[in-house]
């Protein structure tokens, strides 16, 4: 970081000068008051920072720890509205210096909801995972049924994912490695007549077919089979999203599977982004809490149950620890 002298008739003539020569995304470290007027130091940070409104913001209230904080969220993806609202926060606890990357830890590590482990062994525990094409539904319900399988329980699989080429046979293959029963359902009666043929099973894991937004009426008909096999076995719907999708792909995925009412999040591809807050703040303002974080292709190893401070890294340092 290089660190810059400005000086000014006022603190605010010395920042609007720092701004004016060294941008938006410059960080006020000190500043002290001469016999001439004021003396900013600035800290220039390589990063462009997109936000310049909240960054000013922090630069007038001169604290450079929420400076830091506001950075942080700015980098890692965050809309101007949330990194405001976490910073006033901070200023609501007074925290400052270097206090305020502890508290904003705090204040994230709370915002968010955490989904309750699934009853595994509660027969029937039946898990449906939905969602977009490519977001890692799948492999999800394959990682989740590894651990489980490692950990000594009984998984049964179903898919309803018979349409597409490969469909089945993709869930085929990891029924096998994990040796465990597998059916297909092609309609609500079979789903609940698979669930019924799997219910010796601690837990039934549901793979669907991945659904484009413009896919609104293939939607509509996964909801109402889900809907009806849920009328007759206690199911839980996962809204598998990608990390790494855009703000806008994430929007139009919340409001084009809102029809199946999903009762929790699973969050797949962190580890290829290193701006994860938009699917962070979409779990926000959903109100959905988040049951599991994936960061990788690995089967055996990358599926996590988040934990309060990983959203915490995840909105300040961009990644999962
Ligand atoms: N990097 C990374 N890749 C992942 C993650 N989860 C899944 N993938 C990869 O994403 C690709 C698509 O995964 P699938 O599980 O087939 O996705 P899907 O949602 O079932 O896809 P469709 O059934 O075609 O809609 C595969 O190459 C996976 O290995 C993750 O957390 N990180
Ligand atoms: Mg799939």
């Amino acid at each position: 970081m290089r660190i810059h002298r400005v000086n000014g008739k006022s603190l605010r003539d010395a920042l609007e000068r720092a701004r004016a020569m060294h941008g938006e995304n410059a960080l006020v470290l000190s500043h002290e008051t001469t016999t001439f007027g004021v003396t900013v130091a600035i800290g220039e940070t390589p990063r462009k920072v997109e936000f310049p409104t909240v960054q000013a913001d922090v630069i007038v209230r001169q604290d450079p720890g929420r400076a830091d904080v506001a950075r942080r969220l700015v980098q890692s993806g965050a809309s101007e509205a949330f990194a405001r609202s976490v910073i006033a926060e901070l200023e609501r606890r007074e925290a400052r210096g270097i206090g305020a990357l502890d508290a904003a830890v705090e204040v994230l590590g709370s915002r968010f909801t955490i989904a309750p482990s699934p009853k595994v062994g509660r027969t029937p525990c039946v898990l449906a995972f939905v969602g977009p094409t490519g977001v890692g539904k799948t492999t999800t319900l394959a990682k989740l049924g590894s651990r489980l399988v490692r950990a000594g329980r009984r998984v049964a699989l179903i898919t309803t994912d018979t349409q597409r080429a490969g469909g089945v046979e993709h869930l085929a293959a990891h029924a096998k490695l994990l040796q465990s029963p597998f059916h297909v359902a092609r309609s609500a009666d079979e789903l609940v007549r698979a669930t019924i043929a799997a219910n010796g099973a601690d837990a039934i894991l549901i793979d669907t077919a991945g659904h484009s937004p413009r896919d609104g009426a293939f939607v509509a008909k996964l909801a109402e089979t889900l809907e009806s096999a849920r009328r007759r076995v206690p199911l839980t719907r996962y809204l598998v999203l990608a990390a790494s999708a855009g703000r806008a792909a994430l929007a139009t995925a919340r409001t084009t599977f809102a029809p199946l009412s999903p009762d929790a999040l699973a969050i797949t591809k962190f580890d290829e982004t290193r701006e994860p807050a938009a699917v962070l703040e979409l779990a926000e303002t959903a109100s959905l809490p988040c049951a599991f974080f994936a960061d990788g292709q690995d089967i055996a190893r990358d599926l996590h149950r988040p934990k309060p401070e990983q959203f915490a890294d995840l909105l300040l340092r961009g990644r999962l620890a």
